[in-house]
């Protein structure tokens, strides 16, 4: 049996990494930036700051989410708190960047998902949600915004049962809302945590008392008759916590605050230290790869270009699964069989680095990549494995893009190229066409409003685009011949990905329904990586 590290045990143990999701704008980086005040990362919210650097780097640092107020792309943020580690990712909302958040819940050991009190559970998130069933990641709910007007906290707790099948079993509960909101109540030990006072820049502290003894100026007599209700109604009808179920993904803990007054924060920060699970396995070819395995094996699971304008280079980001990382160590590249040495690693903080000597599983590592790495492949040490493909969703939306300035194509390919590698958007091309020109597709109109503005940005090049009439993808296992032969309506393209593997275009899903029917005998998928079964049951969800 192979002899565990006791270095790589202890460190693992004290790793948490989990993923912030949500539909657009309930507040998944404002809670970010909270919780990193905790970590001492930063002094006043809003203004994240690297620990060495002085420059600032918020959670959206790049431009485009700093002008629109959106998250566009996952971040990287690591803090310490109490003993732990957090390595925790912050993911855009929105639907057009959902294979960016999809991506990185593959890096996440736990997800919190945040819901809005007055918005209820979104759509959106209730598909990010039926993600994290799909591979048994826990959920712990945040519901936020408690500070402004909303739903009945019991509501809440309803729909999140009624519309995600999951149990939801408060661990606080809120003393008060929108502005007479002043406390949160800890339901098993009938004591209620008032805060000190509303300022949301700075941690603050708490005055804590037994919900039979409370009595505050701020609160009205019929809140705290209310609350003292509806916690003795949680008790008596409520559904118990139980571990076993949350870890499982059958059963949600319930923390309630509001991230922008920062009231609750520290009490759903501790609580989700309680719960969340330290660093699990991962699937690789050979089955499960347990964080015990004794040599280092990770995976990319996210590639930015242009993270740091001074260095204009390109960071693969790698969660490290087993074993201990060591800079300068030589790993394998199993997709390319080379051995690699692994000189420039990192701690990525936003848009900040520092060098990082060490890693352990659960931790995220920020390579530079000058294009050796792409989307999913595995880096290992020891015996050559490969982890799970990172699925690619099928587009939505097709088009042509070209450069303005016939003398800027050198840079309008070299950024496109780089976003590509990203995933940022995704290119087909039509082997028999007589004009061989690209064809850009995205899952969401916004991720091309992107792609053009970094082009723009970060590689000086203005475009023009030229929508094509499709509106959907589907993959077949057959040559870009073969496929040809295959009983298809004449507005169909038959087509190659960047990865040289078939797909064909089709202008209505009816078109697409259609085809599948008449060709029984091929295998039409709306996930590419669709014969893993992950993959293929994630398209029934998005
Ligand atoms: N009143 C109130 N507003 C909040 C709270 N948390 C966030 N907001 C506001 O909600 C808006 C959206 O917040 P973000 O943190 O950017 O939301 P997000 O979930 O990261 O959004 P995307 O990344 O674009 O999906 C901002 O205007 C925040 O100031 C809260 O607790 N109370
Ligand atoms: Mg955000």
């Amino acid at each position: 049996m192979a002899i565990i590290d006791p270095v790589v045990e202890r460190e693992v143990s004290r790793r948490r990494t989990f993923a912030i999701i949500s539909h657009p704008d309930a507040g998944k980086t404002t809670l970010t930036e909270k919780l990193l005040l905790f970590g001492g990362c930063i002094d006043v919210a809003g203004a994240v700051r690297g620990r060495k650097s002085q420059r600032s780097a918020t959670s959206d640092w790049m431009e485009l989410e700093k002008q629109r107020g959106i998250s566009v792309s996952s971040t990287v943020l690591t803090f310490d708190f109490e003993g732990f580690r957090v390595n925790l990712l912050d993911t855009p909302g929105h639907h057009d960047f959902s294979e960016d958040t999809y991506r990185t819940l593959m890096a996440a050991d736990c997800a919190v998902m945040v819901i809005d009190l007055a918005k209820g559970v979104e759509s959106q998130t209730e598909k990010l949600f039926r993600v994290c069933a799909l591979r048994r990641i826990p959920v712990l709910t945040f519901v936020n915004k408690v500070d402004r007007p909303g739903r009945e906290p019991l509501a809440i707790l309803g729909e999140i049962e009624s519309k995600l099948g999951i149990a939801a079993v408060p661990h606080n509960w809120p003393l008060g809302a929108g502005r007479d909101f002043c406390g949160v109540v800890d339901p098993a030990m009938r004591t209620a945590h008032l805060f000190d006072d509303r300022s949301g820049d700075k941690r603050f502290g708490f005055r804590s008392v037994p919900l039979a003894e409370l009595r505050d100026n701020r609160l009205r007599p019929e809140t705290v008759a209310r609350t003292r209700e509806e916690i003795d109604l949680l008790r008596a009808a409520g559904e118990s916590f139980d571990l076993g179920r949350f870890r499982n993904g059958e059963l949600s803990p319930v923390f309630f605050g509001s991230a922008l007054t920062n009231h609750g924060v520290e009490h759903f920060l501790r609580g989700f230290l309680e719960l969340c699970p330290p660093p699990t396995p991962r699937i690789g070819d050979f089955g499960p790869v347990a964080t015990s395995r004794p040599e280092f094996a990770g995976f990319v699971f996210k590639i930015q270009a242009n993270l740091d304008p001074r260095h204009r280079d390109r960071v693969a980001f790698v969660r490290v699964c087993a074993g201990r990382f060591e800079r300068e160590m030589e790993v394998l590249h199993p997709r390319s069989g080379k051995k690699l040495r692994l000189r420039r690693a990192h701690r990525v903080f936003g848009q900040d680095r520092e060098t990082m000597e060490e890693a352990f599983p659960g931790d995220i590592i920020g390579l530079v990549n000058p294009g050796e790495f792409h989307l999913g492949d595995t880096l290992c040490v020891g015996d050559p494995i490969n982890f799970e493909p990172l699925p690619q969703f099928s587009p939505e939306y097709f088009a042509v893009l070209r450069s303005r300035d016939t003398a800027r194509r050198k840079q309008f390919q070299r950024g496109l190229e780089q976003l590509l590698e990203e995933g940022a958007i995704q290119m087909f091309s039509d082997p028999r066409a007589a004009r061989r020109e690209s064809i850009l597709a995205a899952v969401g109109e916004l991720q091309f409003d992107v792609v053009r503005f970094r082009l723009e940005s970060e590689y000086n090049t203005d475009t023009e685009i030229e929508w094509l009439p499709y509106k959907l993808a589907r993959w077949v296992d057959a040559d870009p011949q073969q496929a040809a032969m295959l009983a298809l309506p004449s507005t169909v393209r038959v087509v190659t990905d960047q990865f040289g593997s078939t797909a064909l275009l089709f202008r209505t899903k009816w078109d697409a329904e259609y085809s599948e029917r008449q060709n029984p005998a091929a295998q039409f998928s709306a996930v590419r990586g669709g014969r893993f079964p992950s993959a293929a049951s994630l398209a029934g969800v998005l």
